[in-house]
């Protein structure tokens, strides 16, 4: 039976002739513009799914069991996506490239001469959109792009100040995004009848406008619920996409927060898209909804607790901890707090994973991050965090029903955010959405530019299946 995974990305490469393929990374590392670059990117994927579709349009991909359609459609391969595959072992991969390969590949701010070291999230969005590594040269112009399309329109300022100050983040951040598709360019390109084959491209102007407004929609409603930040969102166009989130939230300052926040948005990007946040703008964007439609949907999915919001739920409960025994808890006291909870019937959040089978590369890239950071490594929060992450596998573990006993992303990303002063919990999981805009985005605009269908599978009744299946 044909895999999906029997054909890994370089053999696909290398069955295009290799002076082609040369040619082609040429051009992309010359591209001055990131449209430029997915411009002469995309011609190579249709050709790429043109003779996919031509060999196998019949090879089955796996066997569809009830099991599948009662447990959340697990490992079902049925859904393309180009910016990323998560291996259960391995974790997520970026165009093939690991976490660690992308802090060594990818421009970072020191690149870029800017105050410094990790990896930039418009590196990121490059290698997702196109699948080369860009020049600095390049990720500089791409800042300065986003930086000139920052600014909210007023109508979305008045909209954000005119939500009450108790109403989730999340709420605000997804309402606003969705109120900023009045001038979606694929929405007026739509009406005034834009061919099919051109889709992509106002649909990519769309996904960029959003990915640089984003950081002012979050800082806005931070200022708003929490009082923090400069209260105007002001973008310096000289600096990176996160440098001017971290002036706007008022962090801007420490050098270490904006190069924490650099790290924490690269990573949380893209993780394919099965995962409820990107499935879900794949879904409404397949219905050619504008990116901005697509984009609130899939914050909607990220504010629930089994995802995104998980961010914040793991700071609730280690407060929990805490006050129930102390900072300076013992192994002993922690693997107690732990069987209590599962006692307790609840999740234990920041652990546990629907694909990954081993610990999350990204808990792995933030703890690297803490323990290389004199300022946080003896923060009570970020050491407990990493004590935590010893027991609760072994906790964990004991549970035959618990698959994956391992941390994810969440299990650590508050507790940074804590240490440089953002305490507010409930705006955690609006610093995921600023991110998973870099994955989710780059899909729809590839899935415009290959023509994807709308989603449309099939669901079946319990009577319907009992007849199926008799
Ligand atoms: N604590 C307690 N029980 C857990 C658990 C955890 N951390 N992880 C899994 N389980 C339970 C799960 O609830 C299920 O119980 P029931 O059969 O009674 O329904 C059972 O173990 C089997 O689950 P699984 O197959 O191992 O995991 P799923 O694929 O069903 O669920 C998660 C995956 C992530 C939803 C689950 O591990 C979980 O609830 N974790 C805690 C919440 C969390 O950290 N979410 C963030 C995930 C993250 F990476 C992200 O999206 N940002």
């Amino acid at each position: 039976m044909f895999a999906l995974t029997s054909v890994p990305r370089v053999a696909l490469r290398a069955s295009a002739p290799a002076k082609q393929w040369a040619a082609a990374s040429q051009s992309i590392r010359h591209a001055s513009t990131l449209k430029e670059a997915v411009a002469e990117a995309i011609p190579k994927k249709q050709e790429r799914l043109k003779a996919l579709k031509a060999k196998h349009s019949n090879t089955s991909l796996g066997d569809i069991k009830l099991d599948n359609l009662l447990g959340g459609m697990r490992g079902l391969k049925v859904m393309l996506w180009e910016g990323s595959v998560l291996d259960a072992e391995r974790g997520i991969a970026f165009h093939g490239k690991s976490i660690p390969d992308c802090e060594k590949e990818l421009p970072s701010a020191k690149d870029l001469g800017l105050k410094g070291k990790e990896m930039l999230p418009e590196s990121m969005l490059w290698l997702l959109l196109t699948g080369e590594v860009p020049t600095a040269d390049q990720v500089r112009g791409l800042s300065a792009e986003l930086a000139s399309k920052g600014k909210l329109p007023s109508y979305v300022e008045k909209i954000i100040d005119s939500f009450p100050k108790t109403l989730h983040p999340m709420t605000q951040f997804a309402a606003a995004t969705a109120a900023l598709n009045h001038d979606s360019a694929f929405s007026a390109a739509y009406t005034k009848g834009i061919k099919k084959a051109e889709y992509w491209s106002p649909t990519f102007d769309d996904s960029i406008d959003l990915i640089a407004k984003l950081p002012a929609v979050a800082a806005r409603i931070y200022y708003n619920v929490h009082g923090k930040g400069d209260g105007k969102q002001a973008i310096d166009p000289n600096l990176d996409l996160i440098g001017n989130f971290s002036n706007m939230l008022g962090y801007g300052d420490s050098v270490g927060m904006t190069d924490f926040l650099r790290l924490y948005i690269a990573i949380h990007g893209d993780h394919e898209g099965g995962n409820v946040s990107a499935h879900t703008s794949h879904l409404v964007g397949s219905a050619l909804s504008d990116p901005f439609l697509s984009y609130s949907a899939a914050l909607l999915g990220l504010a629930g607790p089994l995802h995104g919001l998980a961010n914040q739920e793991v700071l609730v409960w280690f407060k929990g901890m805490q006050e129930s025994i102390g900072q300076e808890a013992s192994d002993q006291q922690i693997e107690k707090y732990l069987e209590d909870t599962l006692a307790s019937g609840r999740v234990v959040p920041g652990y546990g994973h629907a694909v990954l089978r081993q610990p999350d590369p990204r808990f792995s890239a933030l703890s690297r991050f803490y323990e290389q950071t004199p300022e946080l490594r003896d923060q009570p929060l970020v050491k407990m965090v990493q004590q935590v992450s010893k027991i609760a596998p072994v906790v964990l573990g004991r549970s035959n029903k618990i698959k994956n006993p391992f941390p994810n992303v969440d299990a650590a990303s508050g507790a940074g955010l804590t240490a440089y002063g953002m305490t507010e919990m409930n705006f955690y999981t609006v610093v995921f959405g600023v991110s998973r805009a870099l994955g989710a985005l780059p899909n729809l605009v590839m899935a415009r530019a290959l023509g994807l269908p709308i989603e449309r599978p099939k669901s079946m009744s319990i009577e319907a299946l009992e007849k199926s299946l008799k």
